[in-house]
């Protein structure tokens, strides 16, 4: 197969950047926002323990220090960001909305007005430079009321609270916003379910039961969502949001090759259900040797079936290799789906294995079972930059990083994949998901500040934002 040699982007391609409300926005007893589940993670290496130790008390905050309480003061700075991405030429801007700041509880009947006007005022503040707002339901993160009354999506109930939060935003900011997406990464659910659904496992619980229920009261939800959309902003897109990261066999024995697709289909269920609206026969086989038993109301199945999404939503960071004997396999580090080292690939400091060639295959894989546009809605490279004299950040790994992923997905889109979007992670420094660091690093724009804290928050501009500027006006022709 041939390469191409000029790359066409799509006329009106929605090239910009991602952020989480949790990672970047502060503030977080301000307006009136009630505690989350991302308020309690620390930075370093306890930051999941809580996922899987129930004797920890939920909000207790003294003398700990939470990265998402400050994080880069996005709450406060945001005209300052925005006029930034403008500059940058951005035609999208995908961020969340943090629950907690609309429902400081969850279970409450009225939304607290405050943080609808904060959003309010964020998408004008985009919308006057043309930009479109891009929404996330929920980003790794959910009202702590909900974990410590109702034990998380464990619970049914958070059903309706979900859809009364969705259903708020629909209707407050139809005429802002026409991209949404109901949840963050939802296939995380099966390996951290503290982060993807306030989770917290209970000694001698079968855990494959109690994640799967609560997956299934999450695609209900989200299909409610999705049906509350459709009726409330008929001009309106609304995806899901798959952690894409391709499994690949260690070698060319059976065992490896089958052993890959089925970890495969362990992300791939949630598109199945998502995008083609019912549960796959394989995983039905999963639950059935598992002893699970999903609880189902009379109805669900239908409402699963009727509102599928309208486009797959997904990041991509890397892939993934499995071995089911390889003894010379070593192991791969930094990601919590596990597996082991890739000999062909590189990776990042953090070991996230670096592969723009599988972004293409991923880009095929889901364009041929699902038939839904797609939209890359994070990929970027987490490292350390070092601020040189005069403010001069020289980030060329991260420009390189970028590039050769545009180039693979010009590629796919002349293979004929329907690619509508494009949102980097992380355009300007933030809080990291899985470590709470500050320091990996993934913006075009630095902000000034420490693991601990430190630092006077100053953003300053990148060696790659000139790069991302151009590669934007020429709609991905100038790498
Ligand atoms: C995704 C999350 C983001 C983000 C990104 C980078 O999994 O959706 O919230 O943070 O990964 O991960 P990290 O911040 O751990 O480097």
């Amino acid at each position: 197969m041939g390469t191409i040699k000029s790359r066409r982007f799509p006329e009106g391609f929605l090239w910009g950047g991602a952020i989480a409300a949790n990672q970047a926005e502060g503030a977080y007893r301000e307006g009136g926002k009630g505690l989350s589940t991302a308020d309690i993670l620390p930075v370093g290496p306890d930051r999941f323990k809580i996922a899987s130790d129930p004797s920890i008390v939920l909000d207790t905050l003294e003398g700990v220090y939470y990265p998402s309480h400050e994080a880069i003061d996005f709450y406060h700075r945001y005209r300052e960001d925005i006029a930034l991405f403008a500059e940058m030429g951005f035609k999208c801007f995908r961020t969340s909305i943090a629950w907690t700041r609309i429902f400081p509880n969850g279970d409450e009947e009225t939304p607290n007005e405050e943080g609808l006007k904060f959003y309010d005022d964020l998408f004008d503040e985009l919308l006057k430079y043309n930009i479109q707002p891009v929404v996330t339901i929920s980003h790794y993160e959910m009202p702590l009321g909900l974990v410590k009354n109702y034990g998380g999506w464990r619970d049914r109930r958070l059903i309706d609270f979900y859809v009364r939060y969705a259903k708020t935003l629909f209707e407050r900011y139809k005429d802002k916003v026409k991209y949404w997406m109901t949840f963050n990464e939802i296939n995380v659910m099966a390996h951290v379910p503290f982060i993807g659904g306030g989770i917290i496992l209970k000694e001698g619980e079968n855990r494959n039961q109690v994640v799967y229920q609560a997956i299934h009261h999450q695609f209900v939800a989200s299909a409610l969502a999705v049906k509350a959309c459709h009726e409330i902003i008929p001009d309106a897109k609304i995806g899901c949001m798959i952690a894409g990261i391709p499994t690949y066999p260690y070698s060319c024995h059976p065992n490896d090759v089958f052993e890959a697709m089925q970890r495969d289909r362990i992300s791939l269920f949630f598109g199945d259900v998502q995008a083609r609206g019912y549960y796959p026969s394989y995983i039905k086989r999963f639950f059935k040797e598992n002893n699970v038993n999903i609880e189902m109301l009379p109805g669900d199945e239908e409402i699963l079936r009727a509102h599928t999404v309208d486009y797959i939503g997904f990041s991509y960071y890397m892939s993934l290799v499995v071995s089911t004997a390889s003894e010379n396999a070593e192991k791969a580090s930094g990601n919590i789906f596990g597996g082991v080292k890739n000999p062909y690939l590189k990776s990042s400091d953090w070991g996230w294995q670096i592969d723009p060639k599988g972004l293409r295959y991923l880009l095929n894989q889901f364009y041929d079972r699902y038939q839904k546009p797609l939209f890359i809605v994070e990929n970027g490279l987490g490292a350390v930059d070092v601020v040189e004299e005069g403010d001069v950040i020289n980030d060329d790994y991260r420009i390189q990083y970028l590039r050769d992923h545009i180039i693979e997905m010009a590629e796919a889109i002349e293979d004929g994949v329907d690619l509508i979007g494009y949102t980097t992670w992380g355009p300007i420094d933030l809080v990291s998901a899985s470590t709470g660091e500050m320091k990996k690093r993934y913006g075009f724009i630095y902000v000034d500040k420490d693991n601990e804290g430190n630092g006077t928050l100053r953003r300053i501009k990148k060696k790659s934002f000139n790069w991302y500027k151009k590669v934007i006006e020429s709609n991905g022709e100038e790498l």
